[in-house]
């Protein structure tokens, strides 16, 4: 599937519940949630190869990996960790991280094109599941 684009958020849930899973403090989940609450992000896509920019005011991600190897990133609360991006089914890609230093809840991601042309991103600590809908600019 063609993952590149320019993305804008349509929908979220359990964002605020997933960085009370991960242990972020209140006055830093409420200045967390309200700005990823308009991110922008961007993708490009050469083959099995992904650049993802996810913009917002307090904090800009950048990652890129193939999938079906290794790489280095941050968890959403920002602590380092191996990710393993492998494809799920045809059209979602399932990462699962594991933390470079010291314990945490297990975390992971999911990102998957819809039929419809839409982004899923689900994000994961422990039981805790986020779910982000996104759609082409
Ligand atoms: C913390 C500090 C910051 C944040 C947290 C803990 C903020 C994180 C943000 C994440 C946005 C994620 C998005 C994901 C997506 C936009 C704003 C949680 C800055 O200690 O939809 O792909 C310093």
């Amino acid at each position: 599937p063609d993952f590149s684009g320019t993305w804008h958020m349509k929908s979220s849930q359990n964002f605020d519940e997933l960085l009370k899973a991960l242990g972020v403090n209140m006055m830093l989940r409420m200045i967390a949630v309200k700005a990823a609450s308009k991110p922008e992000v961007k993708i490009t896509q050469n083959g099995e190869t992904l650049s993802i920019r996810t913009s917002t005011t307090v904090r800009t991600t950048d990652i890129t990996f193939t999938v079906g190897q290794e790489f280095t990133e941050s968890t959403v609360d920002g602590r380092p960790c191996t990710s393993f991006p492998r494809w799920e089914t045809e059209s979602k890609i399932s990462c699962e991280q594991s933390l470079q230093k010291g314990d945490g809840p297990k975390t992971s991601w999911t990102r998957e094109i819809t039929s419809d042309g839409k982004l899923i991103l689900t994000m994961r600590a422990d039981d805790v599941v986020c779910t982000r809908v996104y759609e082409r600019q």
